[in-house]
């Protein structure tokens, strides 16, 4: 699959906007198919939005089940003779799709795209009536896991991880056009050799493969051919490579072209290329070849009113306060991002760890309790179904954003129970599956508070030991001494039995802005900047560790629960992105090198 583009020969056009929308409480849509006629009792819904808290309405914002979207388009009537495609790119957390009365698309997996063929199913000059069903029914066979309660209070959603669970139409929908015979994948894979640098491409097509030749030019960023090739395989060199870095997202263009026999071109397509390598030697993180230490933030993909909705501004804004920190990365905690975050990275030099939505494959976790189980992996709970599900996941985020230069690290899994023999019967053969699609990006996933060297089953089979760490928080609230010690004692048993590069993935306090106290009392704006100082010169004192990920960038939405004060507080910025007393502290720390 790639991308929608306009191109030469392709075209996109956006379905943002007001969408009608029905909740299904009772999941009777389907049974009446409710997608053959206008949806009754609809309401407006913007997309892409979460809808849970789009109105002050608690059966909207606690929502468990089918949700009906609904829209009208007039297909263009120039696109006669193309190919058109119906594209989402991303539906929380499962959708089936129809084009007026037709079934055209099913996906699994809330935050990956996915695209039907709606050509024999639409009249261009005509209108077509597009219906959505999206349910967030999280269980033991989905990604992430949960269960559904039967209550008092009617069903519940329960589920395993600290954030909300915010459902609906969360990214772009597309309608765009191909040629008939058109380029249906494009995947590149760089290296360096010297000053040159080199791009192996493969390119896929629709259609008979000998009607058309596959061409391929490969320009800089001010147009200037510097390369080209033939053939749906190739490799290109560039002498004198301009490398993609961090801080410095250059990026070339390569145009994959198909031609039929008599030379006319029949599609073209454009992929922006960074040049760069990243790889693990001994204990350090190399980019180019150059030791990388990660200074950043796990985040979350959550806002006020939009919920997990996908939006430029916000984007935007967000990218420019991590460039005001110092930042030079970020995770993308905890399900994969908005394509557009990725390509905003790619253009600015940041580097991502890349994320499946993998999170609370863990029933040990005292924050969010199963109420039917206790063993994380069995038949009932995280099973050979669940991996599956999982699987596919990660194929799906690979195949989705192999090409980003910024993409530096697969992360498969966040906080799994990593401690038992099943974990790695679980696990080994999902390490196994992301190193076969992506053999030239280390794999690993965020190991556990608990889960020590030794007793961590997982940490062997990771290229990168990345650790989430609380300690003067969940334990030791207040005691920074008693923290510290067992911090560096940890980090290093980390470094010494594993002789791997260790990302602290997640350090961080919760914290009230106007809180403050001379005194170490957690939740004080003056705890959470001693608290991450604290952390800081254990992280100093070890050459192994090879970054450090704040939780979080910014507070976000969970559920309620009694040790969260209106959603999750760790943020260095508030939820509508006002600094606490510890962004600034942090940023001395990490624009110290710097001159701003
Ligand atoms: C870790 C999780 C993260 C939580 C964080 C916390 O990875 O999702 O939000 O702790 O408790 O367990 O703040």
């Amino acid at each position: 699959m790639v991308r929608p583009q306009d191109s030469a020969t392709r075209e996109r056009k956006s379905l943002a906007g007001l969408w009608r929308f029905r909740l299904d409480a009772d999941g009777k849509g389907r049974a009446q198919q409710w997608w053959r006629a206008p949806l009754a009792q609809a309401r407006d819904m913007p997309v892409p939005a979460s809808y849970n808290d789009i109105a002050p309405e608690p059966a909207l914002h606690d929502h468990v089940g089918d949700a009906w979207y609904q829209t009208t388009v007039r297909i263009p009537a120039r696109w006669d003779g193309q190919r058109i495609v119906l594209r989402f790119d991303a539906a929380t957390h499962r959708a089936v799709v129809w084009v007026d009365d037709i079934q055209v698309a099913e996906h699994e997996g809330g935050y990956t795209p996915f695209e039907a063929d709606v050509t024999p199913h639409v009249r261009p000059g005509h209108e077509a009536r597009l219906t959505v069903v999206v349910n967030n029914e999280l269980t033991f066979a989905s990604i992430p896991p949960g269960e559904v309660l039967e209550t008092a209070g009617g069903r519940e959603q329960n589920y395993f991880h600290d954030f909300f669970n915010y459902a609906g139409l969360h990214r772009q929908v597309w309608l765009y056009t191909t040629p008939l015979t058109c380029i249906t994948s494009i995947a590149v894979e760089t290296g360096l050799d010297g000053s040159a640098g080199s791009v192996e491409y493969a390119i896929r097509q629709s259609g008979v493969p000998d009607l058309a030749s596959v061409e391929v030019v490969l320009r800089d960023a001010d147009g200037r051919q510097v390369a080209a090739g033939t053939g749906p395989e190739g490799r290109l060199v560039v002498p004198d490579v301009h490398r993609w870095a961090p801080g410095d997202g250059y990026l070339y263009q390569l145009e994959g072209r198909l031609h039929d026999a008599s030379g006319e071109l029949i599609d073209s397509y454009l992929l922006p290329v960074g040049v760069r390598t990243a790889e693990v030697r001994g204990t350090q993180f190399l980019i180019n070849g150059e030791p990388f230490y990660f200074r950043g933030f796990g985040k979350h993909e959550d806002t006020a009113v939009r919920g997990r909705g996908h939006d430029d501004v916000q984007m935007v804004h967000d990218f420019e306060l991590m460039k005001w920190m110092g930042a030079n990365s970020f995770r993308t905690a905890h399900y994969p991002y908005a394509e557009e975050v990725l390509d905003y990275a790619d253009r600015h030099g940041v580097v991502v760890i890349d994320e499946t939505a993998a999170v609370g494959l863990n029933l040990k976790m005292t924050i969010s309790r199963s109420q039917s189980a206790t063993q994380t992996y069995s038949d009932q709970t995280v099973s050979q179904a669940t991996q599956r599900v999982h699987l596919r996941a990660v194929q799906e985020l690979i195949e989705r954003d192999r090409n980003h230069p910024s993409v530096v690290l697969w992360s498969i899994a966040n906080e799994p129970e990593s401690g038992l023999p099943a974990a790695r019967e679980y696990f080994a053969p999902i390490f196994a599956r992301a190193r076969e699609l992506d053999p030239t990006r280390p794999v690993t996933f965020a190991n556990v508070m608990g889960e020590t060297p030794g007793k961590c089953q997982l940490a062997e089979l990771a290229d990168v030991i990345m650790v989430n760490r609380y300690y003067g928080w969940y334990t030791h609230p207040g005691d920074l001494a008693g923290a510290e010690a067992i911090l560096e004692g940890e980090l290093r048993q980390w470094a010494t039995q594993h002789r791997k590069p260790v990302i602290i993935s997640e350090y961080g306090a919760d914290t009230l802005p106007g809180l403050h106290s001379i005194l170490d009392v957690p939740w004080s704006e003056e705890y959470q900047v001693r608290y991450l100082e604290m952390c800081h010169q254990v992280f100093d004192r070890i050459d192994e560790v090879a970054g450090e990920h704040i939780w979080n960038f910014a507070d976000f939405a969970t559920r309620p629960a009694i040790i969260r004060v209106g959603g999750n507080r760790k943020g260095l910025f508030t939820r509508d992105r006002q600094p606490k007393a510890a962004a600034f502290a942090v940023r001395r720390r990490w624009t110290s090198d710097k001159d701003s």
